[in-house]
């Protein structure tokens, strides 16, 4: 999978790819994720990239040209599948979104600064827009980092152990089950015996019956919820 994010501030990136699972991704050639200046294609002397907005009001608005300069280089590498404009008015980012986009091979992230981009950007260049959260921030950075960090991590081979990303909450509409480590007790609160017991079978029963509870008390929104519990009856 190739993301081309497209940011003002392009530099509130590249620390977050350079690191850890995301680094080892794209040095294992799985992904690569390239961030653009978009000052990079102004035609500005200044290098401009914003100006204010027709009709007057408090802002200043993205403006087209330096966002369809970048976006039409891109394409005439290669062909895209979504030109994503992250925004706190679009679809809201959950794992079947995900789930979904992370199947793509190219993908175009525009990332929106200021009082948001000229209309006509998202009328004929976005295909779709995407927010992660009712919430606003100041810009699209950290939305596009959080968007290409959940496909990323389901590309087959980022993560060490296979099954660790199908396990992860929401994966099956259940939140995850409570995990433990050494030592077996700290002063004097214990790891549950059944954890201990090397019993596998009882162990998966254990863990799946605590994420059922625990997605009935804190998320009974989850399609999980509404599960039977296993091993009753
Ligand atoms: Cl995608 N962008 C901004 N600026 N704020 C947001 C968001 C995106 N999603 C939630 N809040």
């Amino acid at each position: 999978m190739r993301i081309d994010i497209l940011s003002v501030v392009p530099r509130l990136l590249d620390s977050w790819f350079g690191e850890s699972i995301l680094q080892r991704a794209q040095q294992k050639g799985l992904a690569e994720v390239v961030v653009h200046d978009l000052r990079a294609y102004s035609t500005d002397k200044h290098k401009r990239v914003d100006d204010y907005a027709f009709g007057g009001g408090a802002g200043m608005v993205m403006q087209i040209e330096p966002i369809d300069r970048c976006i039409s280089a891109l394409k005439a590498e290669r062909a895209y599948d979504e030109v994503i404009y992250m925004s706190p008015d679009g679809e809201r980012l959950d794992q079947p979104l995900a789930n979904r986009l992370s199947t793509v091979n190219n993908l175009i992230i525009l990332c929106g600064h200021y009082k948001g981009v000229d209309e006509r950007v998202r009328e004929h260049l976005v295909t779709r827009e995407v927010s992660i959260g009712d919430y606003v921030l100041s810009g699209g950075e950290l939305a596009a980092a959080v968007l290409s960090d959940s496909l990323i991590r389901l590309l087959p081979g980022v993560l060490n152990d296979e099954t660790s990303a199908l396990s992860d909450s929401f994966q099956d509409g259940l939140v995850a089950p409570p995990v433990y480590t050494r030592p077996a007790e700290y002063k004097g609160w214990k790891v549950p015996d059944v954890l201990l017991s090397g019993h596998e079978a009882r162990i998966e029963a254990w863990r799946h019956e605590q994420a059922l509870v625990r997605t009935r008390e804190r998320r009974p929104d989850l399609p999980g919820a509404a599960s039977e519990t296993f091993g009753e009856g």
